[in-house]
């Protein structure tokens, strides 16, 4: 029985880092850790989803979803893969539609191999939708998207448990908050961290901190712009976040050790 929203304890020992929507990108992920001075053996590391796709290195993630203190929570583009084989090996038809659909930069996937893809596919449907983790602040959470503006942060698992699975898609792709500059606060957790929507620098939103800044970008010539990745301290005060928002340079991701 797979836990569709994972709570963790307090980290008493080490530090808790929301990472932003990685792309495939971790030779970057690699690089910003050692910026951040990420210690494997107390740290911890809630990516908000979307880990594959449109980056450089996407066969890496293998090895990453086996680290004990790698916690992703679900995206879309892996609720997408996993929707492909939910009936098991997909037609060629649909296949081929799939790699060949630029937007989603999925085209690697027909390079590999059948046991990579079993391996994975068992992997990313362990991962649950939402993450919560007690801090020094209180209750914060993660979700790749959004939390429907107004609703309770306990009252996700409901959309989570609705067989409408349109009701899970607000969670995993939602963009209503980010387009509308919507600060409502999402009750019932201090800081809700979310990816999806790409953004030149972490934009706070109420109690949301939407950190996806596009990892991808620029990384591949298929993929032109520039972006970088955000690694922010779960715990880090309102005031120093939002100043350090203010001084980042933009497009190039956020370090907060
Ligand atoms: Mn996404």
């Amino acid at each position: 029985m797979i836990n569709w929203i994972q709570s963790h304890p307090r980290n008493t020992r080490g530090r808790d880092f929301a990472i932003s929507d990685i792309h495939g990108c971790f030779k970057l992920l690699e690089t910003s850790l050692e910026q951040v001075g990420f210690d494997p053996a107390c740290d911890r590391l809630f990516p908000v989803g979307d880990l594959v796709d449109r980056g450089p290195q996407n066969e890496w993630v293998l090895d990453w979803l086996d680290k004990p203190w790698f916690l992703p929570v679900k995206g879309n583009h892996e609720a997408f893969i996993l929707k492909l084989y939910a009936q098991g090996e997909p037609s060629q038809e649909a296949l081929t539609h799939a790699l060949n659909f630029k937007k989603s930069g999925f085209d690697w996937w027909g390079e590999t191999s059948r046991s990579f893809r079993h391996k994975f596919l068992a992997a990313i449907a362990k991962l649950p939708i939402a993450a919560q983790v007690d801090t020094s602040l209180g209750k914060v959470g993660l979700i790749h998207a959004d939390v429907p503006s107004g609703m309770h942060w306990d009252h996700i698992v409901d959309l989570i448990n609705d067989p409408d699975v349109e009701q899970q898609r607000r969670l995993l792709s939602n963009r209503d908050r980010v387009t509308n500059k919507d600060c409502t606060l999402v009750p019932g957790l201090e800081r809700v961290y979310v990816g999806h929507n790409v953004v030149k620098r972490p934009l706070v939103l109420g109690n949301t901190v939407c950190i996806d800044t596009g990892a991808y970008q620029g990384r591949t010539a298929k993929w032109p712009g520039k972006g970088g990745l955000s690694i922010i301290r779960l715990d880090v005060a309102m005031g120093e976040l939002q100043a350090k928002i203010n001084s980042c340079k933009p497009n190039r991701g956020l370090l907060i050790p």
